[in-house]
């Protein structure tokens, strides 16, 4: 399989995210894509490709401009205050606040953002545009007619909305893929989502078309991040209606409950009449992932990519969580041979 690949991923390093109460040293770091990319060499999966700029464009069919000339200009406007550190948001437009977007930088970080964990620096306007690309250019492969790609997107995506950053996501790469499909001639495509937490990025920006199928099986918000969307009424909306499924599974669920889910929404996009898939791939649903509780062992992700070449659909694959940076590349490597071995 042909994998897509930008250096430029280093340019997003941030030093910490707040979590279970105190500022540690980010999850999301640059050696996950190094891991990844190791893996893909040492089991000679195929060519390795620098992604082509594709500009702002393909980014603002799924992004808010305003959204996005934020990203782009945070981190000058942040260390022209004299800040050398991450910017990280300290407060939320919570109910019955205004929601008037300020004017300031320091205001703007907090209204564009929803968590504590997806820090602005230097890097990350390169670094996020550089993933879109990579997605981008996996998407012209398909569009010219290649059965898969994997876009090895850093950072990842699925947690970015039509106009928030969060979950160390700034740009949904896979939203902007699955539009770039959608605008170079395939008429419907599926998202699929099988990293441990709900895309609700990805969710916010299909959730009123029915062109766009969106599915993620998640750690149930009950008790996991994102806390806020998720459940499984949540169905679409206007056109949408009847084009968004979520798959909430219990913290802790085995591997065989974890299938019986992936079928289920492979049935679903067999039934809509795909023409793409695009699979945002977080392999966080591993049993040793620092930040999750699923009991995915590696071998179970040949079965997924096995499973997923069942649909029998060009397919791009993007890369969205997985923290245990040991067997990330393992684990992501097996879902993208076993898709192949299925062919
Ligand atoms: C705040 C964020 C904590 C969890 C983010 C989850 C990221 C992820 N510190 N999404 O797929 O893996
Ligand atoms: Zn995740």
């Amino acid at each position: 399989m042909l994998t897509v690949y930008s250096d430029s991923h280093r340019l997003q390093h941030g030093q910490s995210e707040l979590i279970d109460g105190t500022l540690k040293p980010c999850f999301e770091t640059p050696s996950r894509a190094d891991m990844v990319l190791a893996a893909i060499r040492e089991r000679e999966l195929g060519d390795i490709i620098h992604p082509r700029r594709h500009g702002l464009d393909p980014i603002l069919r799924v992004h808010d401009a305003d959204y996005a000339r934020f990203l782009e200009t945070a981190w000058q406007r942040w260390s022209d205050m004299g800040r050398d550190y991450d910017a990280l948001p300290k407060m939320w437009q919570v109910r019955r606040l205004r929601e008037a977007i300020p004017d300031h930088v320091e205001g703007q970080l907090c209204y564009y953002s929803m968590d504590c964990g997806t820090p602005i620096t230097a890097g990350t306007w390169a670094a996020a545009t550089a993933a879109a690309d990579t997605a981008l250019t996996g998407a012209d492969r398909l569009i010219g007619g290649e059965r898969a790609a994997f876009a090895l997107t850093r950072p990842p995506g699925h947690h970015a909305a039509f106009d928030y950053c969060g979950g160390y996501c700034f740009l949904n790469n896979a939203a902007i893929a699955a539009q770039a499909l959608r605008d170079h001639g395939m008429r419907k495509v599926a998202v699929l989502d099988v990293d441990y937490h709900h895309g609700n990025g990805t969710q916010d920006i299909f959730y009123r078309r029915s062109d766009v199928l969106f599915l993620s099986i998640h750690g149930d918000p009950r008790t996991e991040y994102p806390f806020f969307l998720g459940f499984a009424d949540e169905k679409g909306e206007g056109e949408g209606l009847g084009y968004n499924f979520n798959f909430p599974l219990p913290a802790g669920s085995c591997v065989s409950t974890w299938f019986v889910a992936l079928d289920c929404a492979l049935d679903q996009i067999a039934r809509f009449g795909a023409e793409a898939l695009v699979v945002s791939l977080g392999v966080d649903t591993y049993r040793g992932d620092p930040i999750s509780r699923f009991q995915l062992d590696s071998p179970d992700f040949v079965t997924l990519g096995a499973r997923l070449a069942g649909l029998k659909l060009p397919t791009l694959f993007c890369l969205e969580g997985g923290y245990a940076v040991g067997p990330i590349g393992t684990n992501v490597v097996n879902v993208l041979a076993g898709f192949e071995a299925r062919g």
